[in-house]
């Protein structure tokens, strides 16, 4: 496992690069470059210059969260072929630095969601919600007319040039069903993964946040069937899954432990934080403590080492403890205690493994 940390930059972060540095066994930054729209090029010499400065600080920049996917590729329009020779041309600036995952997901027009930034915990500390009542039921253009009336509804993780043109975009998706989306997905990546395979980069799709629709739009990727799918559009190590245990986890039908076990080989990244999820279906990040939510972040840590995981990994999200002001979910403070706990629990796994080894030698002598 090789522990990673997402940056947004320097004029988009509280977190400093050699904070980043001091987190023990923290090897590389995730990154992305977030003032280049969906749809354009990422130039090479925007990309160098975070290269060179996380370097710096000796942390490598292998891993980008994410090469966004422009809205017309998902809708399956003929605008879409430009877009993917865009995406293409990404992929090929970025394998010149020595970037080898790119995380990415297919979600229509929004990607995570959340309805609360700020939500208290039992310890006075604070974290991202996602609150079913304010989500289910309303009506897209109504949400259009609520956001243009200024309302108070925020919704983190949405992209403003894809708000500006929300009724339109809604209006696009009105008759692009699940399998049109599934078809889009496939098309698109028969067109990258032969380049990402030329240049040495590994895709990994991130899963739908919240793992189920919202707002009648169709999202096809927060389940392990959903997952097998996708595996079988390409065949190919190049495509692969972004596992986000938090992602997937909000939806307690999935067995995050048996989709490590099966997707083994296919999982270049992967995302590890705890949520949990209360009878009616909401859901709150907790800390990564496994006894502090739904997920069993023990029995993850034990699966991705019983199947000797030699990917990425981020602590993905924490909580906004000891007055810490930044980003929401991305702290300094949680997300480092967050690697801590993962560690802690890794290196548990490696001297379980190491005594059991020793004591069956011993017995064969
Ligand atoms: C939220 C993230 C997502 C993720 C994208 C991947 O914090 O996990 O925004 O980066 O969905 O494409």
């Amino acid at each position: 496992m090789r522990m990673v940390f997402r940056w947004f930059g320097e004029n988009n972060d509280t977190v400093t690069l050699d904070q980043i540095k001091q987190i023990p066994g923290t090897e590389g930054i995730v990154w992305a470059l977030h003032d280049v729209p969906a749809g354009e090029v990422w130039p090479l010499d925007k990309i160098t210059e975070v290269h060179d400065l996380a370097k710096k600080y000796g942390l490598h920049t292998e891993v980008v969260e994410s090469v966004n996917v422009h809205e017309d590729i998902k809708l399956g329009l003929p605008t879409r072929d430009q877009y993917i020779k865009n995406y293409i041309e990404t992929i090929e600036n970025l394998a010149k630095i020595g970037v080898k995952v790119i995380c990415y997901n297919f979600m229509p027009v929004f990607d995570w969601a959340r309805t609360d930034l700020f939500k208290e915990l039992e310890d006075g500390s604070t974290a991202l919600f996602f609150e079913q009542d304010k989500i289910h039921g309303v009506d897209p253009f109504d949400l259009v007319k609520l956001i243009n009336q200024n309302s108070d509804l925020t919704m983190p993780g949405w992209e403003p040039e894809r708000l500006a043109h929300l009724t339109s975009l809604f209006e696009a998706y009105k008759n692009v069903t699940e399998e049109d989306l599934w078809d889009n997905l496939k098309y698109f990546l028969d067109a990258i993964i032969p380049a990402a395979e030329k240049n040495g980069i590994l895709m990994a799709v991130h899963p739908d946040d919240p793992p189920f629709p919202i707002f009648g739009l169709p999202r096809i990727l927060n389940d392990q069937p959903g997952f097998r799918r996708l595996l079988s559009l390409h065949d190919s190590p190049a495509n692969g899954i972004t596992l986000c245990t938090g992602s997937l986890g909000a939806k307690p039908s999935n067995d995050i432990i048996s989709m490590i076990h099966e997707f083994r080989g296919r999982i270049p990244f992967t995302h590890i934080r705890n949520v949990r999820v209360m009878d009616n279906g909401d859901f709150i990040e907790t800390s990564h403590k496994t006894s502090d939510g739904t997920v069993d972040i023990t029995g993850v840590v034990e699966a991705y080492h019983d199947t000797d995981f030699t990917g990425y990994c981020r602590p993905d999200h924490g909580r906004h403890i000891w007055g810490e002001q930044c980003r929401p979910g991305y702290g300094l403070y949680d997300r480092a205690l967050g690697i801590m706990y993962l560690w802690g629990l890794w290196d548990a796994f490696s001297s379980q493994k190491k005594s059991s080894a020793g004591a069956a030698s011993g017995e064969g002598k």
